[in-house]
């Protein structure tokens, strides 16, 4: 990795074009922000405010343009390297946030020599400089882009570094392992004693737990990023529609008292502890002759085909009657199911009063709202969701990925017990999977892939 101190770094560091975007969301607001990076702050500020202010000082003055006219009169704040954002000489500009006006100080930081920014430049330049590590780096998009308290907190949990730091610990594991197992293979002729051996296998299981561990949490996370999908499906007319909106919060979907009511599929999104959950509102399943409703039927398969749970709504003064079960018998293998009997209220007390168990059948009434707490817990047991709280992290495929890869290598050298170079190199793979994660080991297309999900300004 580059730093200040590295004279080959340091020669990158300037050979660095320097960067400026408007760092602030589109539109207007009360304050705007410039943001600048590169070897050439310094000039940028010379030409902008007549001088370079004092480091880490909020410096009033007046913007102005390259022919000397005044753009605007905010606040600058000059940060040098390395002490800074991206690692290098940051400049950061707040004028007014409007759009004109903040284009005219962008352009005069451009006419001093600045370049716009590419998406997510200047995190891809903290990266690059050793100020967060990959996984942190994608932590500042995850947290720009939560949809929910909960992913925020996660993602702030990754951002100062606990899921690299739970990575870092599993590595550190690895490599001691490592050590032992090139200790032995230096010795080859003295009989490895058992005890080298019960040490190896008993720490290889050691680091095993500790990923298995890191994984959980990391799949939890995960929840919090893409949710799952549910399909509500059943005979018309048992309130598939009614029950959409009931969870949504607002009237959605058309309800009304004819059965095949719903043509088309209707998604809404609902977050339920943080965890959004689409849920689909499908067509009711019948034989009809209606050319309309025949096409909304073929969706509503189509939906229950990818979906990740289907709650199947029954009618809970009927139970389950013979055409529900023929229903039944069709819905596709895989897939979680849940079974909704609604309407409770129409149903006789005995009935009524039916709790379900809560992971296989549920009993609600859409109408008055009774049940639906419990339907919502569990839509997410039936997701995963454990509620294990704060200590999720909000992991991404591609750490999902790394991690499994690293959990095959580490099971795979289980296996090699006593084939100690077979052993080692498995461990080796696992420590570069997980090297992935947090950037030690990475591809420039992996890097730009990451960073152009970014946008312009972060
Ligand atoms: N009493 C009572 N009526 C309900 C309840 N849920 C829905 N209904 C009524 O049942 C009828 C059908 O409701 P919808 O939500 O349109 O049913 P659906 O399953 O979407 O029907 P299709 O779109 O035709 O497949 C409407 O008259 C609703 O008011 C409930 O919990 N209790
Ligand atoms: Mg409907």
């Amino acid at each position: 990795m580059e730093s200040a101190e590295d004279p080959a770094g340091r020669a990158l560091h300037l050979a660095r074009a320097t960067i400026a975007a408007i760092a602030t969301p589109p539109g207007r607001g009360g304050i705007g922000v410039v943001r600048i990076s590169g070897g050439l702050v310094a000039d940028v500020a010379r030409a902008v405010l007549g001088a370079l202010p004092v480091p880490r000082r909020a410096t009033h003055a007046e913007f102005r343009d390259a022919h000397a006219q005044v753009i605007d009169r905010g606040i600058a704040l000059y940060f040098p390297a390395p002490h800074s954002y991206t690692g290098e000489d940051v400049l950061e500009l707040q004028g007014h946030g409007g759009p004109a006006v903040l284009q005219l100080l962008l352009a005069a930081c451009l006419d001093a020599g600045a370049r716009l920014a590419e998406p997510g430049e200047f995190t891809r330049r903290a990266f690059l400089e050793g100020k967060l590590d990959l996984a942190q780096a994608e932590a500042v998009a995850d947290l720009i882009n939560a949809a929910s308290r909960e992913a925020a907190r996660s993602a702030m949990r990754s951002l100062s570094g606990e899921f690299s730091g739970a990575i870092g610990t599993l590595v550190e594991e690895l490599t001691e392992l490592r050590a032992l197992i090139e200790a032995m293979l230096d010795f080859p002729d003295e009989e490895v004693d058992h005890t080298h051996r019960e040490d190896a296998a008993g720490r290889l299981d050691r680091v095993r737990a500790s990923l298995e561990t890191v994984m959980v949490r990391s799949r939890q996370g995960s929840l919090l990023r893409t949710g799952i999908h549910v399909v509500l499906a059943g005979r018309p007319n048992v309130g598939k529609s009614s029950l959409l909106n009931r969870l949504a919060g607002e009237e959605r979907a058309i309800v009304t008292a004819v059965p095949g009511t719903t043509r088309d599929a209707l998604r809404e999104t609902i977050l339920v502890e943080g965890v959004p959950i689409v849920i689909v509102d499908t067509a009711g399943l019948r034989e009809s002759g209606d050319e309309v409703e025949r096409l909304g039927i073929e969706r509503s398969w189509t939906e229950m085909a990818r979906a990740d749970v289907v709650l199947m709504v029954l009618e809970a003064p009927l139970g389950m009657n013979e055409e529900d079960r023929a229903l039944l018998a069709r819905l596709p293998e895989q897939g979680t199911r849940l079974f909704v009997y609604n309407k409770v209220d129409l149903a006789p007390a005995e009935r009524a009063g039916r709790r379900g168990d809560g992971r296989q059948e549920v009993w609600v009434s859409a109408k008055s709202g009774a049940g639906i707490d419990a339907l919502r817990g569990a839509l997410l047991e039936a997701a995963g969701w454990t509620g294990t709280g704060e200590s999720v992290f909000l992991a991404r495929e591609r750490h999902l990925r790394a991690l499994a890869q690293a959990r095959d290598h580490l099971q795979a050298a289980g296996a090699q017990i006593g084939q100690w170079e077979f052993f080692a190199e498995e461990l080796r793979l696992a420590q570069g999977a997980l090297g992935e994660i947090t950037g030690e080991v990475s591809a420039d297309d992996l890097l730009g892939e990451i960073f152009a999900r970014f946008c312009i300004g972060k």
